[in-house]
């Protein structure tokens, strides 16, 4: 008989031993399978969720930059509108002699591809065209093709017999505003029908046709100094129907310059149009 109990009690024993090792079998599978359906899955889920999204906001944030800088011109804008009687500027646009994707342009000052046309300019009522038809004169007197004349004829077209062309390396087209005017924006189309960037385009304004008196520069993007007239913040562009539009500040002068040093295509300088926004000076 006590053989039998000793064999009961190691049975119970073992049994109680066997009980214990599926009890914490059975915890441990248990925590395994909530591991498994709670921590990897949100794991996952987090890693989902946070990872790719950083890259995204990136990407966003790089992107959003223009339209940042797009603010801050309304900003200006509104705030130079509730100060006076400022409307938007019309510009005629010559229709696009191009479409597609533009060919590999090197620039290692290139600006990011712009997503939409230009804002109009907010400018004073009775501002014209001040350049319209006005004389213009260039550091090259006698243009590879065209007739300077062209720089200021309202003809924007850029086909074939509608631009200027002057030698290669630095070279300037001049207007002559008649008289001191104040200048609220500008507008320059190089040559529209490829896509290309020409090299230092730099715009100063003066009160004398020789550019000692006042010289100011109101636009620049050589920011390497090739040509010579200081380094320039702006950022260089891809030529397109819209030309470049720079908004100017009240800048009186009577003789704007156009500079430019050749283009991706080409060591040539080309005008198919310049337009000087503004008023007379004085005229309200
Ligand atoms: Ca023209
Ligand atoms: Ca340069």
């Amino acid at each position: 008989m006590e053989a039998g109990k000793k064999d009961q009690a190691r049975g119970a024993a073992q049994w109680t031993i066997l009980a214990a090792l599926a009890a914490l079998a059975l915890a441990a599978y248990a925590s395994a399978a909530s591991a498994q359906t709670t921590q990897p899955k949100p794991a996952a889920a987090a890693a989902q969720a946070a990872q790719p999204k950083p890259p995204v906001a990136a990407a966003q944030t790089t992107e959003s930059k223009p339209p940042a800088a797009a603010e801050e011109e309304t900003t200006e804008t509104q705030t130079e509108s509730s100060r006076g009687d400022l409307v938007p500027l019309e510009v005629k646009l010559p229709k696009p002699l191009f479409v597609g994707t533009p060919k590999c342009l090197k620039s290692d000052n290139l600006e990011p591809p712009r997503k939409r046309p230009f804002k109009p300019l907010m400018v004073p009522k009775g501002t014209v065209n001040l350049a319209r038809g006005k004389p213009v004169t260039a550091s090259d007197d006698d243009p590879v093709i065209g007739e300077l004349e062209q720089v200021a004829d309202g003809d924007k077209k850029g086909s074939d017999g509608s631009y200027v062309e002057l030698g290669p390396g630095t070279q300037w087209v001049q207007i002559d505003l008649g008289q001191e005017c104040e200048i609220y924006g500008i507008y320059v189309w190089h040559f529209h029908g490829e896509a290309r960037i020409y090299r230092d385009v730099v715009i100063r304004v003066a009160d004398d046709p020789d550019f000692i008196m006042n010289v100011k520069t109101i636009h620049s993007n050589d920011h390497d100094n090739s040509s010579g007239l200081g380094v320039g913040r702006q950022k260089e562009y891809i030529e397109t129907n819209e030309g470049r539009q720079i908004r100017v500040r009240r800048v009186k002068a009577r003789y704007v310059r156009f500079y430019s040093n050749g283009n991706t295509s080409n060591d040539y300088n080309h005008y198919i149009e310049c337009e000087v926004y503004g008023k007379p000076a004085g005229k309200e």
